[in-house]
């Protein structure tokens, strides 16, 4: 077995091992961050369990953190009493990213995780099998209810080599992105083999499980070694050690190879993270911001070569430079051995750990700026200016780049710049709040600001469903462009009404007024339909404004299950033509689509009823998630199933 089949039939509880079958399997771990999370705990609430019941759940506070108004504070306090109550580890506000503080403080090779977060198989760095997804499944996995998904193919993707002079493990990443596509992971798990992987740190491998959600596929996972040991015996944590490999003679769906003696320095270009092209072909473009951070390169390590790079000079007085370290642990070890000294003696902006300008939390760059980040993804206007220009490096080339001014290849660089994993990290966990001890639940308040309202459930499917296309898109539309999320809309992730009027407003800003004129219908779109984050509100969003369906020539994996968690129809195109034929607002139907569903379907009508044409469209179930979409989601099928 490879060792993604040995840790899914360690953890399975339905279905069989074969590719594209549905299969559950036991959730040993969730985290959830804040602005998935609040929704994740009032639907957690609605579910009526008591206390959780995984091995250990955590909810980092990490993305809302620019207080503008009591929104964001009220949300903190309502998950840290909710949390409280439940079971549930709360990582406070300076406590660092999500992920980053998960692979420090938590995270066990072998286990399972799953997080409210499309960045949770950061995980894999360590060996877990750490899978994002939305928060209602996160609920129910929180619940003890298992975790329903697709059975992947598995690549093997097999380093040799070792990583030439300033080139990151960025750049291994930003190659597979370069060969696959955002779209190339879709339904696989890419499993990292081959002696190149013993070269490569923990926070290393990280960065490439990290941004391997990028490529859409369920999840990344290194094997666990004694790198992996060493790490976690420097976190004070070697009795969670475990060693994990593929076996000998395991086989894979397909192989990639991969010499790192080749590779260079790599850049994604706006605004897309597969739009990959080499430092030096790209050229001295010139820079106005550089922020580095974000779950993808905040580790100690990549910080201390950062600090490096700046030690002694000066940041180019065009550019404003970010540095934003992982957690709170990487932040305290940089201040007390110096280096953080050397990173504001060369002009650098120091932010608190959390997410940032990687969401559009503050720093949003100038007018037509170029910015060059450290983050996994640049797609269109997320940095909170839609004519800022987003490139996406490792960290070592964006450190030297704001020090010149101007893209640069960091291999002209001549310090040395290899920086040993440390003996022993700083370990203090003073910010995480344990939860009461079961039985004293009772004891603890719910805080619950006005900010929290509720948020929409799904009806029974009818058995005619009709609509007009309100929104013809094009390919790869991201969650980014469904529900935007800045400084200004994120302290509203309790407040679906609110959040309703600037959905998809990036591809066209008429579409919340004219959606609510018509009283809802459907949306049609390319391939690759909501890639990107987690976001449950890219459905619950649409479903407040009455979008009953979405067809597109296809879906991204996590925004395919945040659908029919919440009972929208995904619907996908057999024939490219019938997408073409369809113009924006022309009347759509689905006749008969409720009995339809009921009799096991997997090919169903679409009419569009303005041009008198009828398309057959793919919508394969599995029983369940038949059952959702009859109720209209998940809530409504838990409750119906219980009853
Ligand atoms: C992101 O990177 O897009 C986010 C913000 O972390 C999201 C979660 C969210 O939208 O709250 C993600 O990756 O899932
Ligand atoms: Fe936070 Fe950015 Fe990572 Fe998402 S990708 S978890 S916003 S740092």
């Amino acid at each position: 077995m490879n060792l993604t089949q040995k840790i899914l039939s360690a953890h399975l509880l339905s279905g069989e091992l074969v590719p594209g079958e549905e299969i559950s399997i036991r959730i040993d771990q969730t985290l959830t961050q804040d602005s998935t999370g609040t929704m994740a705990y009032l639907q957690f609430e609605a579910m009526g369990v008591e206390r959780v019941r995984t091995k250990k759940s955590v909810a980092y506070i990490d993305h809302n953190t620019l207080q503008t108004g009591f929104e964001n504070a009220d949300d903190h306090q309502y998950i840290q009493s909710v949390t409280k109550k439940h079971g549930v580890y709360c990582s406070k506000p300076g406590n660092g990213i999500c992920h980053q503080v998960h692979l420090e403080r938590f995270g066990v090779p072998g286990m399972t995780l799953l997080g409210s977060d499309s960045h949770t198989p950061t995980g894999g760095g360590i060996g877990m099998l750490a899978i994002g997804a939305g928060g209602l499944d996160v609920a129910v996995a929180m619940g003890g209810g298992a975790y329903y998904m697709t059975c992947p193919r598995v690549v093997g993707v097999r380093l040799t080599g070792r990583l030439p002079y300033a080139v990151a493990a960025k750049d291994i990443i930003l190659e597979v992105l370069r060969r696959l596509s955002v779209k190339g992971g879709v339904g696989k798990v890419m499993e990292y083999i081959g002696p190149g992987v013993a070269t490569l740190t923990v926070p290393e491998r990280a960065t490439i499980a990290n941004m391997g959600a990028e490529l859409g596929a369920t999840t990344s996972v290194f094997p666990s070694d004694e790198v992996t040991r060493a790490f976690l015996r420097a976190q004070q944590r070697e009795e969670v050690f475990t060693p994990l490999q593929a076996d000998p003679d395991a086989s894979y769906d397909e192989i990639i190879d991969i010499d790192l003696s080749t590779l260079v320095p790599l850049i994604a270009q706006p605004h897309m993270p597969d739009n990959v092209d080499t430092v030096e072909h790209v050229g001295p473009i010139k820079v106005d911001q550089v922020f580095i951070g974000s779950c993808t390169n905040s580790s100690y390590q990549d910080m201390m070569r950062v600090a490096r790079i700046l030690r002694g000079k000066t940041v180019h007085p065009d550019v404003s430079l970010v540095i934003g370290p992982g957690s709170k642990q990487v932040l305290t070890m940089l201040a007390r051995n110096g280096a953080l000294a050397d990173m504001l003696g060369a002009g650098a902006r120091i932010l608190e750990s959390a997410c940032g300008p990687c969401i559009g939390m503050g720093q949003s760059p100038k007018t037509g700026a170029v910015s060059i980040r450290t983050n996994n993804r640049n797609f269109y206007a997320r940095s909170g200016t839609a004519s800022a220009n987003v490139y996406l490096t490792s960290c070592e080339t964006a450190a030297v780049t704001a020090l010149t001014g101007v893209l640069t290849d960091p291999r002209c660089l001549d310090i040395d710049l290899t920086v040993p994993m440390p003996e022993q990290f700083e370990v203090n966990d003073n910010l995480v709040i344990p939860p009461v001890e079961a039985g004293h639940e009772a004891e603890v308040e719910v805080v619950r600001g006005p900010n929290i309202k509720p948020f929409p459930l799904g009806h029974a499917l009818e058995n005619d469903v009709f609509g007009k296309a309100l929104l013809k898109m094009e390919d790869n539309i991201t969650t980014d462009h469904i529900m935007p999320s800045n400084a200004k809309l994120l302290p509203y992730r309790s407040n679906v009404p609110h959040l309703a009027d600037f959905c998809l407003t990036p591809v066209d800003e008429t579409f919340p007024a004219r959606a609510k004129a018509e009283g809802g219908g459907m949306l049609v779109a390319g391939s690759n339909y909501g890639q990107g984050s987690s976001r449950e509100h890219a459905a619950l969003v649409p479903l407040y404004l009455g979008i009953r369906a979405v067809a597109a020539k296809s879906f991204a994996r996590i925004h395919q299950a945040n659908l029919i968690n919440n009972g929208i129809l995904p619907l996908a195109f057999r024939s490219e033509a019938d997408y073409d034929d369809i113009d924006p607002m022309d009347e759509l139907a689905l006749p008969g689509i409720r009995a339809a569903i009921e009799d096991g379907a997997e090919v169903f009508i679409l009419r569009n009823v303005t041009k008198g044409h009828d398309y057959q469209m793919n919508m394969p179930l599995t029983k369940r998630q038949r059952g959702m979409l009859l109720c209209g989601g998940l809530l409504n099928y838990t409750r119906e199933m219980n009853r």
